[in-house]
Parts: C-alpha cells; structure tokens; sequence
C-alpha cells in the first residue's frame, strides 16, 4: 500500500530555513508508519535553535575563560574538629535525621548515559557491582535504600532518570527483579530529553537512518528539565517531599542518604538549601574529576579537562593540592529550587561539546557509516552548572574509600576491579572498627574480599548489633 502521510508544507519550510533539508531526503521512499515516527522526531525537536546551536558549538569549539578572581571552593572537612573550619557535625546529622524521618527526603539517580567506556550491553544499574555478590548497581541502591525506609519509618520514593536508548531496558529489569523488595509506586522512571547529534564538519543534522535523526541524551543537566516535564516534580509535592539525594548510577558504595550531608545542606546559616555538593580531595592532578572553585561567591564545578593544567597541579606549602576539591557527583537539592529554575522561562544550562564516534547513514546514498574516528558533536548539559544559580551552597567532604568506587572503565581506573577492591577496602575498615581482625597481603591490602550488604550496615556503628564471623579467614570471599 503506498504511503498516505504527507508531509506538512510548513515544515518543510522551517526545516528548509534552518538549513536542514536533507532531513528530509528520503521522505517520499518512507512507509506511513516510518513518516509518522520520523515526524513526531521532528516535533520535539527545537528546530529554531540548530542554526546557533551549529555555530556555536560546531563550527566554532567555544572557547573557556577562566572567571577571575578564581579560587579553590571553601568545603566543610570530612573531620568535623579540623582547625581549618570546624563544624557541629552531631547538630548536622540531627537535622539531616529529622528530614528523613518526617518523610521529607526522596533519592535520585541519574542513570540515562550511554556507558560507552564500560562497554557493557544494557542499562548500566543493570551491571553486576556486587564485589562479591554480583548485585547490580540498581540492587545495591535498593537495599540501602529499603534500610533507610525501614529506619525512618517512611517509604523513601525513589527517582530515576533514563533516557529513550535505556529506559524501556530499566523498567523491565526493575519489573523482573520485583522491584527490588521496594513498593513499585515508590519508584519512578522517567526519561530525559534528546539533542540532535551534529556531523563535525558540515554542521548538518546526523541520520542515524533514513527515518530517525540520531540523538544523544541531553546530559545530566537535563534532569532539571526532565524532573518537572516527567511530572516527577509534582510527584514530590504530593508526597511531601522537600529535599532531593542525587546521585550518578555508577558508584557502588555511594551513600544513597547521608544525614549528615543532608542536614548541612539545610542549615540556614551555611546554605540556601537549593543545591550542596560531596568532594573528595583528588588523588592527583590529573584524576579526572571535576573541580569545586569558587568565583564573586559562588560555587562553581569546572570540568577537569577546562581548568589549566597549571592550576590543577599547583600545591599548597604543606604539599597538597591548591585546587584540591575533585566532585564525585553527589549532591543534595532542593524540590523548590528545581522547580523554580525548572519553570524560569529564562533557565537553561550552557551545553558541552563532545566530539563522538556516532554511527550514521549517508543521507543522499542511505549508505551506512561506521566511523573509526569522531565524527559527529553530541552537545550535553551538566548538573553542577546550576550551583552558580543557587543563592548559597556548600561543598561537604567525604571519604573515597567510604563512598566512592564507580565503574566507568572495563579495566583499570574506575573498573569492576577496582570498584571490589574499594568494597572490600571499606568492609576491611568497617570490620576492624568493631574489633574483628581482616587478614592483610605484603602489601598491607586485605586478603580477602568482602562485601557488607547494605541490609546489615549503612554505617560502621550498625556493625555493632549485626551477626558476624569472629575471624576473617585469608583469601575468603564473603558477604555479609
Ligand atoms: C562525571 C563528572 C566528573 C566526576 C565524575 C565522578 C561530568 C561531566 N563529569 O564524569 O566531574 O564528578 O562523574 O564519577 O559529569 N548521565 C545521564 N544522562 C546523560 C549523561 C549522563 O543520566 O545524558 C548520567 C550517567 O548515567 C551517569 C552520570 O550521569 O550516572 C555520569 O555520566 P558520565 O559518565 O558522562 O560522567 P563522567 O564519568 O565522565
């Protein structure tokens, strides 16, 4: 039967004018079901941005200027007593406390990115984390979070943002693992917007094939947006849900509340309440972490690969790092703030370039494109850039072997390796800290590894109550 959907006048003429013909070049050859997905694409896409988007970004690599008077970020230290600023931190986990148990706090988790480094097919929760006990990333949340909600007595609601090349992967893995053991209305899925992949050298629209524009996910600075417009936000209110724990799908041992964290951020003499963060101080100069500076008052996150090398290598006179102060992407924020930047007709975040592999097809010959090198510019936004929006915020530090073994290599740094290695580092400390003894290796690493599950320990002092073994024999592997 031949193709009915025609295809509206006036479209072609805002495609035309945004220099994007080829688009369309393929139309006539599209059956009516092919049409009718490659125009509702179109739809929701802001077609009037491409032609500043393109000279913005693709044409020109827009180009970073240091803000001046740039400082590394004041942040509260991991040791409440230290000298350089001390803090009240048993009146900080009270406050954090009396949030979470009057129902106030709700966890959420970016999870909508492509993976690409991991090299692991499927959603990255999905990905056996478990040092021990191959749990997912998304089951090892769950049960931190299913502790949380039986300590305070309220279900703590759970948010979750994929994006369109995941979500329907999410939802079905959640589905099979019955959620996990959590009420499935605690849970809420939604997906992130998209933005058109650009090919690096004439600036046009890729076509992932003759019918779909290719499209990456906008970034996790995209969940301000996708929050509100996903009904997520309303959600919230609902609930009476008033503060949120963001954090990336990647870290294993991620603190999924901290009521510590939590109650500086919403202390009125420190913080705004709208958007606080966690850093850890970076290993060295060049680990690839984002930095907490600060520049007329404001806290601001400048990605690694902007601040001059120069700068990330400068040390203090008792030798550490200037700017020392690297963000593993926890943050808490408030449901006002999001909502308020979220329905500020004026908000947007500046987008990031990135220059991608992205298969394509040819859009004149339809022929398939696998390239071995970039060829394409995906444009992202960042979360940490709404910090410099908030009134006031603050920058709280952790521990890496506490909270911080993400997976984002198949070998190497940040690997399934290294991500054991830390579980077991953590439970080494946290077994030791109640007197039971963790048998060491030459180098005075554990011999062993050992994984404590979230449903016997949040925290080091719940070890206390729990059932565990006298000894831990050299070389075992076990769960606790
Ligand atoms: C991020 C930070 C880096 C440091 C590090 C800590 C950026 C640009 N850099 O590096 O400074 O804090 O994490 O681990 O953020 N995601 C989405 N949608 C997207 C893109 C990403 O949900 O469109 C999620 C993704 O699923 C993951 C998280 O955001 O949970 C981080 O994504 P990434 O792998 O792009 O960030 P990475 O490791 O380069």
């Amino acid at each position: 039967m031949p193709a009915t959907i025609a295809l509206p006048a006036e479209l072609v003429a805002r495609i035309d004018r945004v220099g994007q013909s080829h688009i369309l070049a393929a139309y006539d050859r599209l059956t009516d079901a092919e049409r009718a997905s490659l125009l509702a694409q179109l739809q929701s896409l802001n077609l009037e941005e491409i032609p500043s988007l393109i000279e913005s970004y693709v044409r020109h690599k827009p180009s970073f200027t240091l803000p001046a008077g740039l400082q590394p970020a004041p942040y509260f230290p991991n040791n409440p007593a230290a000298s350089q600023r001390s803090w009240d931190q048993a009146g900080a986990r009270a406050r954090g406390l009396e949030l979470i148990n009057s129902g106030k706090v709700a966890c959420f988790t970016v999870a909508g990115g492509q993976g690409t480094r991991l090299g692991y097919d499927g959603p990255k929760g999905c990905y056996p984390a478990g040092g021990v006990s191959r749990k997912p990333l998304f089951q090892l949340f769950a049960e931190q979070i299913a502790a949380w909600s039986r300590r305070s007595g309220h279900v703590i609601p759970w948010y979750i943002m994929t994006s369109p090349l995941n979500h329907d992967a999410t939802v079905a893995f959640f589905t099979r693992h019955n959620f996990f053991g959590l009420p499935a209305e605690s849970i809420m899925c939604f997906q992130q917007g998209v933005m058109p992949s650009f090919d690096m050298t004439t600036g046009r629209v890729l076509m992932s094939s003759p019918s779909e524009i290719a499209t990456n996910p906008d970034g996790h600075g995209g969940s301000i947006a996708a929050l509100h417009k996903s009904g997520a936000i309303t959600d919230m209110k609902r609930r009476g849900i008033t503060t949120l724990s963001y954090f990336q799908v990647d870290n294993a041992t991620v603190r999924v509340i901290d009521p510590a964290f939590i109650g500086l951020h919403s202390s009125p003499a420190d913080s705004s309440a709208e958007m606080s963060s966690k850093m850890i101080p970076k290993a060295y100069p060049e680990e690839k972490l984002g930095l907490f500076c600060s520049s007329g008052g404001r806290i601001e996150v400048i990605e690694y690969s902007d601040l001059p090398m120069e700068l990330q290598r400068e040390r203090m006179p008792d030798g550490s790092l200037r700017f020392l102060a690297g963000s593993i992407a926890v943050h808490v924020m408030g449901v006002a703030f999001v909502e308020r930047l979220a329905t500020d007709p004026a908000f947007s975040l500046p987008f990031h370039r990135a220059e991608k592999k992205v298969p394509c097809i040819d859009p004149a010959t339809g022929a398939r494109i696998d390239p071995a090198a970039p060829n394409g510019i995906k444009l992202e936004r960042f979360v940490f850039d709404a910090l410099p929006l908030c009134r006031a915020s603050i920058v709280y530090e952790t521990d890496r072997i506490e909270e911080f073994a993400p997976i984002k290599n198949a070998s190497g740094v940040d690997s399934p390796e290294s991500c054991t290695k830390l579980q077991t580092l953590r439970a080494a400390r946290w077994l030791r800290s109640v007197g039971i003894d963790v048998p060491l290796n030459d180098a005075g690493e554990p011999d062993c590894t050992i994984e404590i599950s979230a449903s016997t320990a949040l925290e080091p002092s719940d070890l206390s109550s729990a059932r565990l073994p006298r000894t831990v024999p050299r070389g075992s592997s076990l769960v606790l």
